[in-house]
């Protein structure tokens, strides 16, 4: 393994993450159609439930959204954003030694989030929507620039590269000087390919092999590849059935140099990583 071309310290709000190991970043859904309807007090203990057990299974990140980006889901509104994200950030902040990342492209939703105690902001538009540049340099907090094209409504509708991971590394680099000239600079930056989005499998294959080449930016990869259609259209798979083809994905993403891995499954990728982790460290 190569050493970092970056500092191994990112302050995350109170929080301190030392990315000179592999991190889990557990997934946390609040969208309505994720926990079953008991109303919106037993939904948000389940949730706080869901996310207890997975810092006890391992994840260092607690990544919760309020927004479905699966194609052809209702747009939700501001409104809704906030009342689906804010409280949970705040009750697992009062309650949880974990960095919370909260999954939005709303200006509203980054400042309100980070007021209760979110520590990193994951922006599947990389800040790209009106508002959001500048309220993300606001909050302080570090940012997950995530490669997308379009929306997500549409955005597999026939994308097309010429270099997949060359556009996706340019596009990524654009996106870091943009943010570094409204004043989140470098060193607050995560980035990500964006797996499953506005990708064909074979995209999202080509992305994944030369996953290295993002390296050149020298900023930390966040990847996410749990559960996605990359893994079920590769094995012939359902959404239930794709754990060993996402636990596979996350070893070759760790051996590439990934320092956080978003997942649902806390437990089983952990494992994975304090393997790898503990042939990495041997002499
Ligand atoms: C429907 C479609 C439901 C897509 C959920 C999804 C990523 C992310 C998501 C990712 C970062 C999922 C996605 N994926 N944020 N948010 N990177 N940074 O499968 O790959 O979890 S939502």
């Amino acid at each position: 393994m190569t050493f970092p071309q970056y500092s191994t310290r990112l302050p995350c709000g109170n929080r301190v993450l030392d990315l000179s190991r592999t991190h889990v970043m557990g997934i946390l859904n609040v969208t309505p159609d994720s926990f079953s309807d008991g109303g919106r007090f037993a939904q948000r203990d389940q949730a706080l439930f869901h996310a207890q057990a997975m810092v006890e299974a391992g994840a260092t990140l607690i990544d919760i959204g309020g927004e479905s980006t699966r194609p052809g889901a209702d747009p939700v509104t501001v409104a809704q954003e906030l009342e689906r994200v804010v409280p949970m950030v705040e009750a697992i902040a009062k309650r949880l030694d974990v960095v919370i990342s909260v999954d939005t492209s709303t200006p509203e939703v980054m400042l309100e989030s980070a007021r209760v105690g979110a520590g990193l902001i994951n922006d599947v538009r990389a800040l790209e929507r009106e508002g959001a540049l500048a309220a993300a340099a606001a909050t302080g907090l570090p940012v997950c620039l995530m490669h997308m094209r379009g929306e997500p409504g549409t955005m597999q509708d026939a994308p097309h590269y010429t270099d997949v991971t060359a556009e996706v590394r340019d596009y990524l680099q654009q996106r870091m000087a943009v943010c570094g000239a409204a004043g989140i600079p470098a060193e607050r930056i995560i980035l990500d390919p964006g797996f499953g989005f506005a990708k064909t499998l074979e995209h999202n294959l080509s992305l994944f092999k030369h996953l290295e080449a993002l390296q050149e930016l020298h900023r930390p990869l966040l990847v996410g590849v749990s559960r996605k259609s990359m893994i079920g259209l590769t094995l012939q798979r359902p959404v239930d059935e794709r754990l060993y083809g996402g636990l596979a994905l996350a070893a070759l993403a760790m051996t590439k140099g990934t320092s956080i891995l978003r997942v649902h499954d806390v437990a089983e990728t952990v494992d994975v990583v304090r393997m790898i982790a503990a042939v990495q460290n041997a002499e």
